[in-house]
C-alpha cells in the first residue's frame, strides 16, 4: 500500500519539476483557508527557546529504524541527492497560515528510496537537534508535497526557520514538520512526538481542525 502511494507520489514529483514555474498556486480559492485559521503576511517563528546552531560540517541526517538499509548522510551528500521545489500552504495550530511558501530540498520520496522501509514500517518518527520530535503515518509522508528543505524562497533556510534543514508536510499542520531535522526513523508502531505526548492531535489535519487529543 506504501508502495503504491510512493509511486504514485514520484510521478506527482516529476510532472510538478517537469512544469517548474507554475507549481505556484495561481488561484485563491475560497476554501484554501482552512477553518479557525487567519492569514498572515509575515512568518511567525515557533520553537522551543532554543535554535540550535549546527555547523555544515557537523550536520548529519540519519535514517534509520526498520530498514533494508541505514544511511547516513552529511551535509554534501544530502545536498547531492536530487533537489526539488514546491509553494505550498502553511498552517500553524495556533491558527495563523501563511501561503505560497516556496520550499527547496529533497523529497520524502528519495530518502525513502534510500532507506528502503521494509513492508511493515508503517509510522515515521522525525528527531531534531534541539530536542524536538515529532510523528506522522508514512503514508502522510508520501505525499507529492513532503520534502526535507534546505532553502525558503531561494534562500538558504534561515536558523530560526530550523535550518540547515527542516521537514514540511504541508497537509497537516505545521507541528508536524520538524525544523533542524537530524533523524528520519521509520516504524513498525507509532511512537508519540513532542507535542503529541503533550495532547496534542496525532493526527493534525487543518481541514477537520484537528488540534488537540
Ligand atoms: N525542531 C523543532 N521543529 C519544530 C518546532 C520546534 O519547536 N522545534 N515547532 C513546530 C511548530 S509548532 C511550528 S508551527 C513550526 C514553526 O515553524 P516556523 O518557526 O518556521 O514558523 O515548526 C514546527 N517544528
Ligand atoms: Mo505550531
Amino acid at each position: 500500500m506504501s508502495k503504491a502511494r510512493y509511486i504514485e507520489a514520484k510521478q506527482k514529483w516529476a510532472e510538478k519539476q517537469k512544469a517548474r514555474g507554475v507549481t505556484a498556486r495561481t488561484t485563491a480559492s475560497q476554501d484554501r483557508l482552512p477553518p479557525g485559521q487567519k492569514l498572515t503576511e509575515g512568518f511567525p517563528v515557533l520553537d522551543l527557546g532554543v535554535q540550535p546552531q549546527i555547523a555544515l560540517a557537523d550536520w548529519q541526517l540519519t535514517l534509520d529504524g526498520v530498514v533494508a538499509q541505514r544511511v547516513e548522510l552529511n551535509w554534501d551528500q544530502f545536498n547531492a541527492l536530487p533537489q526539488v521545489e514546491d509553494v505550498s500552504d502553511f498552517h500553524c495550530v495556533t491558527t495563523w497560515s501563511k501561503y505560497d511558501c516556496r520550499w527547496g530540498g529533497v523529497a520524502f520520496t528519495t530518502l525513502y528510496e534510500l532507506a528502503q522501509p521494509k513492508p511493515e514500517a508503517q509510522f515515521v518518527y522525525f528527531t531534531s537537534y534541539d530536542g524536538y520530535s515529532t510523528n506522522v503515518p508514512l503514508a502522510r509522508c508520501l505525499d507529492e508535497d513532503v520534502l526535507v528543505a534546505t532553502s525558503f524562497e531561494g534562500q538558504p533556510l534561515s536558523r530560526e526557520h530550523g535550518g540547515p534543514a527542516r521537514v514540511i508536510i504541508p497537509k497537516l499542520y505545521a507541528w508536524k514538520g520538524a525544523k533542524f531535522v537530524n533523524g528520519i526513523s521509520f516504524l513498525a508502531e507509532d511512537k508519540l512526538g513532542y507535542w503529541e505526548v503533550r495532547g496534542y492531535s496525532n493526527t493534525a489535519d487543518p481541514w477537520t481542525e484537528d488540534r488537540y487529543a
